[in-house]
């Protein structure tokens, strides 16, 4: 393990320590630091000084009373000695226990002094003061001074990071810390749609918060019906009781459960009904205890009254809506929360949560909104990569109000099937000059959003010294009990499972690098040494699930992560298939590679057919190393199709985002009627595609962009090119119409026909076809007919589509006289041809073709992989004459292999 050295800034050395953690156990230290890393102090303290003077933890241990101790902090204190084997606690009031080691707790201003340690008088709310050293006489002490019982109840969680295992007797460092946080709200707001948290989750997230020395815990998920939809319902009994369970359980951990109540959907403003259906809401909370309440406003529109009276008194418009909640939350905050001992500032989160733009609704929040509203607000977009200190302070000037960042990472409702567990990144750490706090918004699985949470604890206590990498590897150690295997696999799968399209627009930036350098490696010529390479990468994918699920802390970690795990060896194991593949092809194994590329093919498909249980992720397969994976064994087939001489049909890309499913192969479908729709308007350098799978001449180009009900969808400008290699291109012409219609030089040879954009458009685009007409020699289309004849769902062209993935499969097994015929466009000289089935349906047959008209044999197929020589005949058609009592034929692909074909 890291030693402590490492992760602490601020740190005035008084002895060299080795306080490394050693082989730490997983072994929970209490119940509210479950799985610490022994050793290392998380959130960092704002200062921590290490003394020579440390000692092992005596069998019997005095515990000390004193003004700022509470059942709490004492609660943990008594975790953390029963872990380190004390036997027996001798408890006072006060009074010197006279015990070899004692434990102070809630401050004691002479054992302090006798540590030559200052008090924590004059520290900020929730600060602390941890000594731990030996007096003159050698007796031991812990000092754990609060400033309030908070602050001493972060000092006993800061002990229980501090104590090491040893054999024999735990050993307690020598230290003096002085620490308080620098936020005032750090934790979390359960507040995604989807699948809410389980009150198990719910449990257990607080006991991480008060562990993390985090106090913020906000109840406010999207789909639960009594929070949002149906918020005048009153809780029935079986929910209120759970509720008031999580908020005892979030006050034993020093966080401020704070009820949030949406009813923005449908409240009337101005009704008092309304209004009182609110607070009786607010008030039944009250009564479990609950003294922090928050009315959540995003997600609604603004311009929609719910009642004539709103729209009367109001008016339309931002600046109406903004006074229309401004009158709300402020009855609320003085008729009530001022009315009720204890209850904190109210907290709204605003309708405009996402950017700091001048608007007549942030006027009228900052001028009529009471002051004491704290104001929710994402940062500049709704996830934001980045949140600077200029953004947060513009922030606190436009809104008028103290801010508190409602973050959203790693929440995932928005990604349907990722988990994310990269980084918490790309938050300027001078933001706390500006704010009161930042809460994350979290996934729908609970144990594994912690190790985001883990960083959210860090930025929000000790920004100062904030550092997104380490606090990631250092989230990712804890995870795994500070166990190096486990480590180093949620490192692997962190990397899996890093893209959101926002914080981290690069999926598995680890792998794709193993990626990049193995292609590299390959396309050198040295095939052994770029499989020699990245073969190790691709087992330690397939290996970590495993040691995940055996090795983190928390099983609710792997029960969570379970259908990504699950995906991840299935993803794992397709690599492995494909990097055989490769290695059979270098060795000229055909049958072998063709063995390799259907794995990956079932592989694929299992992980594919994952479905998670939670929404909305439930909806679709777990993403794992997405698109690098994919893109990888795309490159393989390839690589495959090329040896095999499956020749690609013809493919249409893009540069633009697709709109829903209105994919990029509807330009090229030959049906004018279906069309391709981008998700933007085409910027200069974007573009269309067409790619023949190989070079040829070409001659006439059409392009009809645009449709009846969206004309306007067309590049304005642009330019039409044509290449051989897809990097040097060639200007056909260029046009402004919606339909651009062109016809190549005689002779014109390319493989690719793009059109280019060459400035911007405002209108998303649609094509309906780009066709291009290729004159051959080299395409010959073959056309399948014969028997038996396909299975619903299958057809015969599939044998002959150039994707050797998808398959003629016939309806039924083959009787004598069955055979299927592959006719030729135009005759051609055939060297050989290889005939690709299905592994786990192979049928046998002469291959016969046909020569003027004559059947002529070539030899005969009977595994799954069969190639043949055809001795260079002119031939019009190939047929595979199936024996009778084979079974029902699955046929890939034939392959023919011409004579001329270019290599
Ligand atoms: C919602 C939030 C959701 C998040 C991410 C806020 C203030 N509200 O766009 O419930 O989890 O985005 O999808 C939101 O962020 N609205």
């Amino acid at each position: 393990m890291r030693p402590l050295l490492s992760i602490v800034g601020v740190l005035t050395l008084t002895a060299p320590l080795a306080l490394s953690a050693g082989a730490a156990t997983g072994t929970p230290y209490s119940a509210t630091a479950p799985d610490g890393v022994a050793g290392q102090v998380s959130p960092q303290p704002q200062e921590l000084t290490r003394r020579a003077d440390g000692f092992p933890i005596t069998p019997v241990v005095g515990l000390v009373r004193g003004k700022d101790s509470d059942a709490d902090s004492e609660r943990v204190v008594r975790q953390v000695l029963a872990h380190a084997g004390v036997k027996r606690v001798k408890t006072t009031d006060g009074t010197d226990p006279g015990t070899p080691t004692t434990v102070w707790l809630g401050h004691s201003d002479p054992t302090l002094a006798a540590l030559r340690v200052p008090g924590s008088a004059g520290l900020p709310a929730e600060g602390y003061v941890l000594a731990a050293g030996q007096d003159r006489g050698g007796r031991s002490h812990v000092v754990l001074d609060g400033v309030d019982t908070d602050g001493t109840y972060y000092a006993a969680q800061t002990l229980a990071q501090l104590v090491q295992p040893r054999p024999g007797t735990d050993w307690m460092p020598g230290v003096a810390i002085r620490d308080w946080p620098t936020m005032r709200y750090r934790g979390s707001i359960e507040g995604f749609y989807g699948t809410p948290w389980s009150h198990a989750d719910r449990l257990d997230h607080v006991d991480y918060l008060g562990a993390h020395r985090m106090n913020t815990y906000e109840y406010a998920p999207k789909d639960d019906p009594y929070h949002r939809e149906k918020w005048r319902e009153p809780y029935p009994a079986d929910k209120l009781a759970q509720l008031g369970e999580l908020v005892s359980r979030s006050r034993q951990n020093k966080v401020d459960f704070t009820f949030a109540l949406s009813p923005g959907l449908d409240i009337c403003y101005t009704s008092d009904a309304d209004f009182r259906a609110l607070i009786a809401k607010f008030e039944a909370l009250y009564g479990l205890g609950a003294r922090s309440f928050n009315v959540p406003l995003d997600d609604i529109n603004y311009n929609v009254w719910h009642c004539d009276a709103d729209r009367a008194k109001y008016g339309t418009g931002g600046a109406a809506a903004g006074r229309a909640q401004s009158e709300l939350l402020n009855r609320v905050q003085r008729e009530w929360v001022e009315t009720k001992p204890g209850v904190a500032p109210l907290q709204m989160v605003p309708t405009e949560y996402y950017n700091v733009s001048e608007t007549p609704y942030k006027k009228a929040l900052r001028e009529q909104l009471d002051s004491d509203v704290v104001v929710h607000w994402t940062g500049v977009g709704v996830v934001p990569r980045t949140i600077t200190a200029a953004q947060a302070a513009q922030a606190k000037a436009v809104f008028g109000h103290d801010i508190l960042i409602w973050d959203n990472y790693p929440v995932n409702d928005y990604a349907a099937g990722r988990l994310l567990l990269a980084d918490y990144s790309g938050r300027e750490p001078a933001l706390a000059e500006h704010v009161a706090g930042v809460i994350s918004n979290p996934m729908n699985q609970a144990a594994v959003s912690k190790v985001a949470l883990y960083s959210f604890a860090e930025l929000g206590w000790n920004p100062a010294t904030y550092d997104e990498r380490a606090s990631w590897l250092r989230a990712l150690a804890e995870r795994a009990g500070g166990d190096r295997r486990t480590t180093e696999a949620l490192k692997v799968f962190a990397d899996l499972n890093t893209y959101d399209g926002t914080l981290h627009p690069e999926s598995a930036p680890e792998l794709q690098a193993a990626v990049d350098a193995f292609w590299q490696t390959w396309r050198g010529g040295d095939h052994a040494r770029a499989l020699a390479v990245l073969r190790p990468v691709v087992n330690s994918v397939v290996a970590a699930p495993a040691t995940i699920r055996t090795g983190v802390v928390d099983p609710a970690f792997a029960a969570e992560a379970e259908s990504w795990l699950k995906a991840t060896e299935l993803r794992g194991r397709a690599m492995q298939r494909g990097l055989e593949l490769l290695a059979a092809l270098d060795r000229n194994d055909g049958a072998g590679a063709w063995s390799s590329r259907q794995q990956v093919g079932a592989l694929i498909a299992e992980a594919k057919a994952i479905r998670d249980s939670r929404l909305p992720h439930s909806s679709t397969y777990p993403r794992i190393g997405e698109r690098v994976v994919d893109a990888l064994l795309a490159e393989i087939g390839r690589v495959h199709d090329k040896s095999l001489g499956v020749v690609p049909l013809l493919t249409a890309t893009t540069s633009l985002g697709t709109y829903q499913d209105y994919v990029p192969a509807r330009m090229i479908d030959g049906d004018p009627a279906t069309f391709f729709w981008s998700n933007g308007g085409p910027a200069p350098g974007d573009e269309v595609r067409v790619d023949l799978g190989h070079s040829t001449e070409i001659g006439d180009i059409a392009l009809l962009m645009g449709k009846t009900s969206s004309p306007n969808d067309y590049i304005r400008s642009g330019a039409l090119e044509y290449s051989v290699d897809g990097s040097q291109w060639t200007e056909l012409t260029r046009a402004t119409t919606a339909e651009v219609r062109a016809k190549a030089p005689a002779g014109t040879k390319a493989r690719y026909v793009r059109y280019r954009a060459l400035t911007d458009n405002d209108f998303w685009l649609v094509v309906r076809e780009f066709s291009v007409q290729a004159l051959g020699p080299g395409r010959t289309e073959l056309t399948v007919t014969g028997t038996p004849v396909p299975a619903t769902g299958s057809s015969y062209r599939l044998a002959v589509d150039g994707d050797v993935e998808t398959a003629y499969v016939a309806g039924a097994a083959p009787v004598a006289g069955d055979a299927l015929v592959a006719k030729l466009s135009a005759p051609r000289a055939l060297a050989g041809v290889t005939v690709l089935q299905r592994a786990g349906a192979v049928a046998s047959a002469g291959v016969e073709v046909l020569v003027r008209g004559q059947w002529r044999a070539v030899g005969r197929v009977t595994s799954a992989y069969a190639t043949l020589n055809a001795g260079g005949q002119q031939i019009e058609a190939i047929r595979l004459v199936w024996d009778a009592a084979s079974a029902a034929p699955q046929v890939a692909e034939i392959v023919p292999r011409w004579v001329d074909a270019p290599r």
